[in-house]
């Protein structure tokens, strides 16, 4: 019966491999079935004739006469069960083999996501810092003299010290400078670290 899996057309990656109709082909290529592929459009996903095999509008999907699969997971398994190959024959070893698709889809692949988004989050804090930076201007703090907005928006722009992202905004990185040269910040500072280093706080 013939294979069909649907493509992109157009891939992002200009074909680097990297989206995830490649694991289903290599999957047919280790067990030495042919197949066929149709590509399609990022328009066409969300069509109603794609949608009718893939109820999230993605490829890959995979048909085999009337059988119908999406998700690479469920995909790449229906293969490995149907033809020698990807499963061992031992019990064991082939619920092991399961389990470390299931490693992959549902423990490392999710984590590998989030590396791929990490420059538009990057982004964003970016742009919220920009915003900031122009509201603060030369003022020493945002709103008058010292408050508890200030010290809300110190305590949460002190994560980003180690990252060296306020280096590009000179008024902020003063700014948590100045929250931070404040004695009170200090004591507070000191009484959280004591509980680390067995110290008393010195203030
Ligand atoms: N869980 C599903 C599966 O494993 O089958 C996920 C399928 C999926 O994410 N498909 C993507 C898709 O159709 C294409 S592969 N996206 C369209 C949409 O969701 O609207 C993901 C992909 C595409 C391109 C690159 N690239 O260029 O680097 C990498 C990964």
């Amino acid at each position: 019966m013939t294979i069909t899996i649907t493509a992109f057309e157009r891939s992002p990656d200009g074909g680097k491999g990297l989206a995830r109709d490649t694991r289903v082909r290599w999957a047919l290529e280790e067990v030495g079935q042919p197949y066929e592929v149709r590509l399609v459009s990022f328009h066409a996903i969300n069509e109603p004739a794609h949608l009718a095999l893939h109820p999230f509008g993605q490829i890959p999907t995979y048909e085999e006469g009337d059988l119908a699969l999406f998700e690479t997971g469920s995909i790449v398994f229906h293969i490995a069960e149907r033809h020698a190959g990807l499963l061992p024959d031992d019990a064991d070893a082939r619920a092991r083999a399961i389990t470390w698709m299931f490693a992959a889809l549902n423990t490392v692949e999710p984590a590998i996501l989030e590396l791929a988004r990490l420059p538009l989050v990057e982004d964003r804090v970016r742009d919220r810092l920009k915003q900031l930076s122009a509201r603060l201007g030369s003022a020493d703090w945002l709103d008058g003299g010292f408050s508890a907005g200030d010290l809300m928006m110190v305590s949460v722009l002190l994560r980003l010290k180690s990252s060296g992202i306020l280096d590009g905004y000179p008024n902020l990185a003063a700014y948590v400078a100045r929250g931070e040269a404040r004695p009170a910040y200090k004591r507070a500072f000191d009484a959280q670290l004591a509980v680390y280093t067995g110290e008393p706080p010195t203030g």
